[in-house]
């Protein structure tokens, strides 16, 4: 299974089609989530990620995150693959879900790459915090745009990918590389291809099957059909 920010739009976290509201209307999500930004502008890309943390603090997974622990019951080879940094499918239940683009809830020195827990921020009341071991801005858990995926996420995705007999793509715009390539790896593989959005994508030519309506409604059914 692969996951995209449609799956988490009926929780109400805004995918990153949406338009920015309020704050961030002016700004688009790709021009935030570089590392350039955040170099240039540290405060303000550290507010955007406060922001979309309290959004997925307040959210709350929805039939389409339940219904893949379900259906991860039902089969035995099961692998979940999320671009989404929510962690909703963990909340929901899922586990050992395979992160690609990170964790919101994380943080990261910006100079050592190596997590920052508790205590381990200076405390000199910077915002955005500062590292106490290094001095540098800490960073949320994420990838930017422009930035490798964690190597064992993508080597372990790609595996999956490469055994799999059935993939389904969910929620995602099939848009952001290299993550969009999974499902037509698969395919190449023989895997059966598809596609849960209701709207159609670079992917739906592609697609063996397209259920084409929300996650949150086409999931259960799914299951319940199982
Ligand atoms: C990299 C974390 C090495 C941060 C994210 C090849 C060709 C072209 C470009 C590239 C390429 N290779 C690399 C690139 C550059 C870039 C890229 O792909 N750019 C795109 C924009 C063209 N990729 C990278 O930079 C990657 N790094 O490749 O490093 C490298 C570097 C440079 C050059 C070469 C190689 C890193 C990508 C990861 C970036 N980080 N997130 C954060 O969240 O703040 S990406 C972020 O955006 C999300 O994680 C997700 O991946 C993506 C958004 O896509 P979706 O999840 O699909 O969401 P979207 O809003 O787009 O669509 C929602 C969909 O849901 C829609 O289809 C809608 O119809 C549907 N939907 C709506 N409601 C529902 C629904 N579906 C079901 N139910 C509903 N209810």
């Amino acid at each position: 299974m692969l996951t995209g920010a449609g799956i988490s739009a009926e929780s109400g976290v805004p995918t990153f089609r949406d338009a920015q509201t309020g704050l961030w209307a002016k700004y688009r999500a790709e021009e935030l989530a570089t590392p350039e930004a955040f170099l240039e502008n540290p405060r303000l890309v550290w507010d955007w990620y406060v922001w979309r943390r309290q959004l997925t603090a307040q959210a709350r997974p929805n039939p389409g995150h339940f219904a893949l622990v379900e259906l991860a019951k039902r089969v035995t080879d099961f692998t979940l693959v999320t671009q989404n940094v929510d962690g909703l499918h963990a909340r929901a239940g899922s586990r050992d879900v395979i992160e690609l683009h990170g964790n919101i809830e994380l943080d990261v020195c910006f100079d050592e790459g190596t997590p920052v827990g508790a205590g381990e921020y200076r405390d000199d009341g910077s915002v955005p915090p500062r590292c106490a071991r290094c001095g540098a801005y800490v960073r949320p858990g994420v990838v930017w745009f422009g930035e490798s995926l964690p190597r064992r996420a993508l080597d372990r995705a790609e595996a999956a990918v490469g055994s799999c007999e059935l993939v389904l793509s969910i929620g995602t715009s099939s848009l952001v590389q290299p993550a969009a390539g999974l499902p037509l790896l698969a395919k190449r593989h023989g895997a059966l291809l598809v596609e849960v959005n209701p709207n159609p994508t670079p992917l739906t030519p592609h697609a063996d099957y397209v259920l084409s309506g929300p996650a949150g409604e086409v999931l259960p059914e799914l299951v319940r059909a199982l």
